[in-house]
């Protein structure tokens, strides 16, 4: 199915059973990729066209660099070398690997708007099974388009607001768009945005008493939740929202309240809109301080897994 040339606003897009809106259907009932099928070969090219310099920012965290891991149900992978002594070769084998325990991919099996519910109304044993929404159909298409970068350390810190990486911090639209301002950067459809808070820095920099303690607390920075916020990135048609925080939303996050007060569940679920945690942005928010330019070539290509919830992000920005 061709990629609609314009999409609706928030307020035009049926209104979802429970809370939000639905985009379910707009790139054909079969759809598996959502909102990236926005990266059409025209806006990849604009993208390259950014490239000015070929500076080259790896977007993700070693995948043992999160430990303890945040969510208690992941862990942090194991290597053991496979080598025999004298041998001429080496392998090596992980085990207790979760592709989301470091910079990773949710794909749009990850979180549904409901119980068995899920983007473009896959079900859980479609899920389950790998028969919808798995990390391979991102795989399989590749990643690749324009990024836009908004510091929110640095848009505190400019406007003299308390700052702590390691605190709940839920950043308004008003919030969103200060940072935006400084980056001097309008948004345009497909558009990968990335939030930096500072969080992952902070958390891998702690002494590990330090991390442990960080780890159960669980408090993290992140886009606010509601449905001003919906609408907000709905109307900005981006592709994706990544973050070197734990959830991309602000957390702990009220997973009794309705859908929009769970931004998993109507982003990934209603808008097929990819989410990206835990990525390393320290190094390119410092480069884009320094230039002033905030918009970039990004690159990622998950993981090949079929059926896969999950991937490592794998990710480059180039400036
Ligand atoms: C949440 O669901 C809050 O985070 P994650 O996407 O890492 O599972």
């Amino acid at each position: 199915m061709p990629v609609p040339s314009e999409l609706p606003d928030y307020d035009q897009l049926p209104s979802a059973p429970e809370g939000g809106r639905s985009a379910w259907g707009i790139f054909g009932e079969d759809d598996n990729v959502g909102l990236f099928n926005l990266l059409t070969p025209e806006r990849v090219r604009h993208a390259v066209s950014l490239v000015k310099r070929g500076a080259c920012f790896p977007l993700d965290a070693p995948i043992d660099g999160f430990a303890p891991a945040l969510f208690a149900s992941r862990g942090v992978p194991r290597r053991t070398v496979v080598h025999a002594p004298g041998a001429l070769s080496f392998d090596d084998v992980y085990d207790n690997f979760f592709p989301q325990a470091s910079s990773q991919w949710d794909s749009l099996g990850h979180v549904g708007y409901g119980p068995g519910v899920f983007y473009n109304g896959a079900t859980e044993d479609d899920v389950a099974h790998g028969r919808r929404n798995g990390i391979e159909h991102w795989a399989r298409r590749g990643i690749a388009g324009r990024a836009v970068l908004l510091d929110m350390v640095r848009t505190f810190e400019a406007a003299g607001r308390d700052y702590h990486p390691g605190t709940r911090i839920a950043f308004s639209v008003e919030d969103l768009e200060a940072a935006r301002r400084r980056s001097a950067v309008e948004l345009a459809a497909g558009d990968i945005l990335i939030i930096h808070t500072g969080f992952s820095a902070w958390y891998r920099g702690l002494p590990a008493g330090e991390r442990a303690e960080a780890a159960r607390a669980g408090a993290m920075p992140g886009i606010d939740q509601g449905e001003e916020m919906c609408r907000y990135l709905w109307n900005a048609h981006v592709s994706a929202v990544v973050s070197d925080s734990g959830a991309v939303e602000a957390f702990p996050v009220d997973r009794s309240g309705g859908p929009t007060e769970f931004l998993h569940r109507v982003l990934i679920a209603q808008f097929g809109m990819a989410l990206g945690e835990l990525w390393w942005t320290e190094d390119l928010a410092a480069d884009c301080a320094g230039d002033g330019i905030y918009q970039m070539l990004l690159t990622s290509t998950p993981i090949h897994a079929p059926g896969g919830v999950g991937s490592p992000a794998n990710a480059l920005a180039i400036k």
